[in-house]
């Protein structure tokens, strides 16, 4: 999957008193911290351009355990945003934690009606997570681009609530 294509939403042009506030959770894992760090760096740079000063971020250890933490918070906010880098190792185990992730997210995006951005990573290799972390030097900026499609559909189905 490449990232061409992707819609251009700026989020500074949407209307801060609808946007500031937005309740947004981050819930991001903790294994490949270069990576990780440059999605949280992303994922709260985007928050910060739609006004949204204080996000709520939640730490667990791996992506396997984003879809718990989503779904504890998705309640009690607009948009969650779950963020998480998985590399392909020599076992069947990066399948299990990306199918886990995946569907655990969307059940919970699905279940709540919340929306849930999809800011995993799932790499063959380290250098495909840092091209697409947000660093310096990377070509993309997944953890911003997670924020802005969450926040982006709440606003949109916000007049269907
Ligand atoms: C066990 C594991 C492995 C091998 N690799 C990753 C990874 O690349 N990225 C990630 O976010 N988590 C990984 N984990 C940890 C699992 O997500 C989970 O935390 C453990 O299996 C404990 O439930």
């Amino acid at each position: 999957m490449s990232g061409h294509g992707a819609p251009t939403i700026d989020l500074t042009t949407l209307d801060p008193e609808e946007t500031q506030h937005l309740k947004l959770a981050i819930v991001a894992a903790s294994w490949h911290t270069q990576i990780m760090d440059g999605l949280l760096d992303g994922a709260l740079r985007a928050a910060k351009e739609a006004g949204i000063a204080e996000p709520t971020v939640l730490r667990v250890p791996g992506s396997f355990e984003l879809p718990v933490a989503a779904a504890r918070l998705a309640p009690h906010f607009d948009a969650v945003v779950a963020l998480g880098v998985v590399i392909r190792g020599g076992t069947p185990h990066f399948d299990y934690v990306c199918q886990a992730a995946t569907s655990g997210l969307t059940e919970v995006s699905v279940r709540t009606g919340v929306p849930v951005g999809f800011g995993v990573l799932t790499c063959d290799t380290e250098q495909q997570g840092l091209d697409r972390a947000g660093l310096e030097g990377s070509s993309e900026d997944k953890g911003h681009e997670a924020v802005t499609a969450a926040l982006t559909t709440a606003l949109t189905l916000k007049q269907y609530a």
